[in-house]
Order: structure tokens, then sequence, then C-alpha cells
């Protein structure tokens, strides 16, 4: 028994030790070395074993209070009002827990609720005297902050002075400052080419920023301010969001992602529209706050230590992990260029186990500084492919070494080629490289190219490693005996492969253009060139100029194309194909000046939801129609999507016609 305390006690002082230390680093230092998921689980299970055993909280211990300690460099002052913690829900069964501990409380069948995003920023604490902003502080430990009324000057949308009427003698203004995603990318360019040090995500960028003891460095970063919390005794409104409309009549920015809802229903609601969000704003959120939109029902439930009872931080899944690197292997792609893969150990991130992740190449490794053994940050937003942030230098392992890229190809050890100003690595085994063979195979039978009914990645590497296939032709020679001799392959999937072999070989020329996997013909060029020669032939023997002139296609595209033809072993697999009995119509090319929206000049703005940017570039060219990137007088029509530039009011300054996204849907379709 006493055995199994002192276990408890020493998991207690240790768990402590530990959150003091990444405390340290997270608010003095500006460089956590956990994630916040690993972070809030340490704390959690602190919690839970004070709550079990009361008797062993103390005073000083991390779960009773807030943050840490001012840094020195600034000066510390007191909060007039101490700046609260949340507590936090990672399931709608706590947040059921909360709605229904609040209800009991209140004595209440449903509650009003203000749901806000929980931003990923800084807080922070204004305090504006007759309308003027006199102090700036961070939260610290929640009692006393630092001082930092100098660098929150320089952020823009901090308004120095109030506006609109009863402007209170004092106001306390409670807010996060954050750092946009854009922002962030931009600023970490700009370090990384004057070789400093880059921040790991726009968090601790923004922290990093606004805690700079020079303000001249803080003004040139592109912070931003959203307040959520006001106090003052000359009087507010008597509900969470009036105070929030109010903050905004006198000028404090707030966010427009804020809304009132009933309920555990309304809250419920409320989560799902902004994870939903999320990945589309340009800054980053890490879940939702629920507040009780009454003050006075605030002020009947209280506090609980440093935490208000009325409000939760609900917290999406973690999109960002901290995990083993347990080796950066080389991935040859169909052109045989060269990607550094990093093979993880299994971490749940973004809502997915994630065990690889892109490195990008070389160049990207060197500058992130991973290694082989190294601790990595892991991310994963959305549908995005999972990255390699950064290294944690603090956890590596003194035996890590540099990676280099390999001097040989892994796949066919045919020599690699590192091209002057381009960063991607190529193996210069061409088709003899049985990673490329594969990938052109892969690329060849794709659904958007030769669309081979049920010939994957798997059975490729099979006719692969069999010799059995050399080029996308040898795929035609295919007979149902021979496939019957690979693995897991019956009779069945045989005579199934070979007639749909067999349907791909009548199919268009730009599909079969974009199937040969020339380097930068995509789908959308693939199909602008076939519809302007109409023939292989005719783009065989086309020269740059021409080709360059086709849209879509700039003098790289006609480059490659060029380059692709004249190789004598892609002519030979092109005759070969033909000779297999693949067939495509022949199209007439149209000539220009007959296509419909001849002499007619778009811009697109904004983002569309039928069809990318791109798509709808191609729809225009193929009908006749020039798609500029600037607006003149002599634009016809400025497409405009959701979120549009500036180019919709310069649109509106020229008086040139502005068409939204369903007015270009029927042109297109008119013209079909
Ligand atoms: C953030 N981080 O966006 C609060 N917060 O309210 C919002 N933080 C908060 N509210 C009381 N939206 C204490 C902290």
């Amino acid at each position: 028994m006493a055995g199994a305390t002192s276990t408890v006690k020493d998991r207690v002082a240790e768990l402590r030790a530990a959150i003091e230390e990444h405390n340290h680093r997270y608010y003095v230092l500006d460089r956590p070395s956990v994630s916040d998921a690993e972070y809030d689980r340490l704390l959690r299970e602190l919690q839970e074993l004070e709550a079990e055993h009361p008797r062993l909280i103390e005073p000083d211990s991390p779960t009773q209070r807030v943050g840490a300690r001012p840094a020195d460099g600034f000066e510390t002052v007191t909060h007039s009002i101490p700046m609260l913690s949340l507590a936090n829900a990672f399931s709608n069964e706590e947040v059921a827990e909360f709605d229904r501990r609040l209800r009991e409380r209140l004595d209440l069948d449903e509650l009003t609720y203000v749901i806000e995003p929980k931003l990923d920023g800084l807080a922070i604490a204004l305090r504006y005297e007759h309308g003027r902003l006199v102090l700036g502080a961070t939260r610290g430990d929640g009692r006393q902050g630092e001082n930092v009324t100098t660098n929150v000057r320089t952020v823009r949308s901090i308004p120095l002075k109030l506006r609109g009427n009863n402007i209170p003698q004092a106001l306390e203004v409670r807010g996060e400052i954050f750092m946009e995603r854009s922002g962030f990318e931009q600023l970490n360019r700009r370090l990384s080419e004057a070789g400093q040090k880059t921040f790991v995500n726009p968090r601790n960028a923004a922290a990093g920023s606004l805690r700079q003891l020079d303000p001249a460095i803080t003004a040139q970063r592109p912070l931003r301010f959203y307040c959520y919390g006001a106090a003052t005794e000359d009087g507010l409104p008597d509900t969470h969001l009036g105070c929030l409309e109010q903050l905004q009549q006198w000028g404090l920015p707030v966010s427009p992602e804020i809304s009132q809802a009933s309920g555990l229903e309304g809250l419920e609601a409320g989560y799902a529209r902004l994870a939903e969000r999320r990945n589309e704003l340009d800054y980053e959120i890490d879940g939702v706050v629920y507040k009780l939109d009454s003050l006075d029902q605030q002020g009947e439930v209280g506090f609980v230590s440093r935490a208000p009872r009325w409000a939760l931080a609900h917290k999406f899944p973690a999109q960002e992990e901290i995990t083993r690197l347990l080796a950066i292997e080389v991935q040859v792609g169909r052109t045989g260029a060269l990607t550094p893969v990093a093979r993880l150990e299994p971490v749940f991130v973004g809502g997915v186990t994630v065990t690889n992740a892109t490195l990008h190449n070389a160049e990207e490794v060197q500058r992130k500084d991973v290694r082989p053994g190294d601790w990595v940050v892991v991310r994963r937003a959305g549908d995005v492919i999972p990255e390699v942030v950064a290294s944690v230098p603090e956890r590596r392992p003194s035996a890590a070494r540099p990676w280099v890229m390999p001097s040989n190809c892994p796949e066919c050890g045919s020599a690699v080629e590192q091209v002057d100003g381009e960063a991607v690595a190529r193996c210069s085994g061409g088709l003899v490289c049985p990673a490329q063979r594969r990938r052109a195979l892969e690329h060849f039978a794709a659904r958007s190219a030769m669309d081979i009914d049920g010939l994957g990645s798997k059975l490729i590497a099979q006719l692969v490693e069999a010799d059995l296939v050399l080029s996308p032709a040898d795929l035609y020679r295919l007979d149902e005996a021979t496939l019957q001799q690979l693995d897991r392959m019956g009779r069945k999937s045989a005579s199934n492969l070979v007639r749909a072999l067999e349907q791909s070989r009548h199919t268009t020329l730009a599909r079969l253009l974009f199937a040969l996997g020339i380097r930068e013909v995509g789908e959308v060029t693939a199909a602008q060139l076939a519809r302007h020669f109409g023939s292989l032939q005719g783009i065989a023997e086309a020269d740059a100029e021409v080709l360059a002139g086709v849209p879509d296609v700039g003098p790289v595209v006609a480059a490659h194309v060029q380059a692709f033809f004249a190789e004598p072993h892609n002519r030979e697999v092109i005759e070969q194909l033909l000779a297999a009995g693949v067939e495509y119509e022949v199209e007439t090319p149209r000539r220009p000046e007959a296509m419909p929206l001849a002499g007619k000049t778009y811009v697109l703005t904004g983002s569309l939801q039928a069809m990318t940017r791109a798509r709808a570039r191609a729809a225009l060219e193929e009908q006749g129609a020039k798609v500029t990137s600037s607006v003149s007088k002599n634009t016809t029509a400025v497409i405009a999507g959701t979120q549009p530039g500036s180019k919709l009011e310069r649109a509106s300054d020229l008086g040139v016609t502005v068409l939204d996204e369903n007015a270009l849907l029927a042109l297109l379709s008119s013209l079909e």
C-alpha cells in the first residue's frame, strides 16, 4: 500500500518537474520541445492524480497556476484582474458534462452560449485610459505578466485610441495576438534567406515576435489581434456577445467567426462548423471556446482555481505531434526525381496514424537540420500530405549524423544528377531504373490517362520485377496465360485485365499524350496540345515557337515536349503502342478565330467551388478566350469567386463587367 502511494508521489513529482520545464520552454524561451498534445496529456495525468489523491496537491503545483513567471528583460506588471486560463475538453462527453453542470447550477433547462474560435497565439491584456492605450501585457503566470506596451503599439490592428461614444475612463481588454499563416511563411522565408533560425509554427513566431526586446523588430512582424473579453467599472452590456459588439464599436477587432448557440446541440453544431472552417482560415485555431452568454450567469457560477466555470475550450484533434525519425529513405519518382521520405515511429496526428512524411528535397533536410534518429515535429493539416516541420535539437541523440543525398540511385545504382539551380536530384537511369519504370507504368495506367482498370501499383511492381513489362507498349502484349503465373492473379482477374487493356486501346489524343508522361505536361496542357495539333505526329514535328504559342504551354514546357520526341527510345515506344493497336480519334484542329470566345479577355479572381482556377482558365481558353492576370479597360469580364482579391475593386473602378461562378458555368455550358 505504502509502495503504491510512493509510486504515485514519484509520478506526481516527475510530472510536475516535466511540466515546469515545458512551461519554461514554452512561455519564456518560445522553444517548446514537446507538442501541445503531449503537454496536455502530462497536465491531464497530473490533474487526475491530484484529484484522486487531494493530499498531494501543493500551491505551487503547475495545476494551480497558469503559464510561467515573466522573463527577464521586460518590466513586470501585476494584472488588475488576473488573466484566466481555460479548462480543456477533448471529447463530446466532456462538453455534455460541462453543459449539464452549468444547467444544474443555474437550475435552467437550456443555456445560451457564445462560441469563439480558439486562437492559437499569445494571450494579451490591453489597458485603455480615457480611450488611449496605456498598457499591453503578456499573461505571464496569470497574476503577473511582462510589460510589452512598446511592442503591442506596433501591432496595426490594435487601436492606440478608441473611437465612438461612451468610452469608459478605464477599460481592460483581453485577447490574443497571433500571426497569419501567410505572414508566417513569408517571415520564415525571410529568416531562412538571411541565414537565421526559423520558427516552428505561427504561434511560436507570434510569441517570439512580441517578446522581442527591440520593438523595431516586432514592428516588422505580421502580427494581428482579436479581442474576446473586457472589464470596466463603468458598465458594459449584460451579455458576452453584447460586450464584444461594444468593443467592436470602439474600434477593437473581434473575430467574425464568433456566434451564439443554444444548448448542447448548438455547441456541437458550432464546433463542427469551425472544425470545417479550420483549414480555410489564414490563422491557426486549435479548438473552440464555449462561454455562457449571460454575464449574470457567469457571475453566479464563478471560478474554480484560475479557470472560469462558465467557459470551456474544446480542443480539435492535434495537427502537430512529436515523434522519432527512424530513417530517411529516398523515393524515386516517374521522372527520376529523388525525394527524401521520413520513416517515422507511428504517431496519431491530424486524425490518422502517420508513418511516412515527405521531406521534399535534400536542401530542405539540411535547412530543417533533420537527422535520422532525431525527434521531429510532424504536421498533418486537413487532407494535406504529412510533413516533417522541424527537428527538436534538444532531444537529439549524440550519435545522430547529418543526412546526405546518396550519389547513386538506391533502386538501380545509376549516378544521381544534381542540376544547378534546381532543388531536385535525379536518378540518371531513365527507364533502366525499375522505380522509374514502375512509376511511368502507374502513370500510364491511371484513370485520367489510359484508364486501365485493375492495373494497380502492386501488379505493376510484379510485372516489372519479372521483366515482363519494360515499356508501356509491352502491356498490350500480355495474355491471360502469362498473367495467371503472377501472385494472387486468378483466371478471372487475368481475363478482366486483358479486357481492360483491350478497352484502353481506344482513347483520345489528350489522354494518350498525358499518359506518355512528358515532363510538366499535365492533363490540362495535354488537352490544349491535342486540341491545337490534332495528332501525335503534329506535336512531334512542331517547332518550339509554335508549341510555346499554345495556351498553357510556355517555352519550358515546349522544350520538354521537344526533348521527349527527340529521344529515339520514346519514338520507339510510341510506334510500338500504335502497332499494338492503340488508336485515338483524329481531332480536327479548330481555327482560333472560329472559336466562340475568340478576341475576348477574362481575369479570374478568388476561389471557385465547382472547379479549380486552372480548369476554368483551360475551359475559357478552349473556347478561344485569353485569360490574363491583370484587369484593364480591355478586359471583357472579371470572374470573381469567393474571397476575391483587389482585382474586383479594380474592375469596378474601370467599370468592367463582373461575373460570378454561376455566370461562368452558364457561359461555358451555353458554348458546349
Ligand atoms: C482564445 N485563445 O482564442 C479565451 N480564447 O477566455 C478565447 N481565449 C479566454 N477566449 C477566457 N476565444 C480566458 C481565455
